[in-house]
């Protein structure tokens, strides 16, 4: 059985019922374990028919590294990297057609996350949907191509569990490890709303419900 180190005991590896429980991992930061459970079957179904039309590819960067990160969106606006950097486009550039519509559901489980946390009223109108396989990871970043840094970031964790990494304000910063399970959310904002945050590498595994995958649905508002 694949260990995760010290955040991660065996039994916990597949924690897979709802605790139900808020965490504050900053001062205006929270996971909230277990939220999404109860949606994850329409969630994956919905997946299965976006990634139908907006398939999964590994996005270059303006450097020319490809990232390890499999990725598609939906919603009127779609996160993209390529060799002019990092923005948002309304075109999926694979297609030339607008990304798949965001999901009523998508969008009252973001927002019922951020009220439930204290960001009333989040109406995302951008998602981007990570698929980490083992070994995949996502370096220490800010999230800083949105318009508004007064609306937060729902990120919703299935599949493989995963270490999320939570830093500062500088990159050098202490960083605080967090593991994230199927079904948690993840909100930050306010003052934290553009603290760096990563992804360790995620360990060899199999998920009882998505195999060799973590899939991450980051929801913001973009524009
Ligand atoms: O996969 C995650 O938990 C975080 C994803 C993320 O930070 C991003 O897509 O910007
Ligand atoms: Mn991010």
């Amino acid at each position: 059985m694949a260990q995760q180190g010290f955040l991660f005991d065996e039994d916990e590896f597949f924690r897979h019922g709802a605790s139900d429980s808020c965490e504050q991992i900053g001062a205006a930061s929270f996971i909230l374990r277990g939220f999404a459970l109860p949606k994850v079957a329409p969630i994956i179904a919905r997946l299965e028919r976006i990634t139908e039309v907006a398939a999964f590819r590994q996005m270059q960067t303006a450097g020319g590294h490809r990232m390890s990160v499999e990725m598609t969106n939906c919603g009127e606006w779609g996160w993209l990297s390529d060799e002019q950097g990092y923005r948002y486009v309304q075109l999926d550039p694979l297609s030339a057609k607008p990304w798949p519509s965001m999901p009523a559901l998508f969008l009252k489980l973001a927002y019922d996350a951020a009220a439930t946390v204290g960001y009333a009223g989040f109406a995302a109108n951008a998602c981007l949907i990570n698929r980490y396989r083992p070994g995949s990871k996502m370096s220490l970043h800010q999230d800083k191509n949105e318009r508004d840094f007064n609306q937060p970031i729902v990120s919703v964790s299935l599949g493989l569990p995963a270490v999320f990494l939570f830093g500062g304000h500088e990159r050098s910063d202490k960083v605080d490890k967090h593991a994230l399970f199927h079904g948690d959310v993840v909100i930050w904002g306010g003052v934290d709303r553009l603290r760096y945050h990563g992804v360790m590498s995620l360990k060899e595994a199999e998920h009882p419900v998505l195999g060799a995958h973590r899939i991450n649905l980051t929801f913001r508002k973009a524009r």
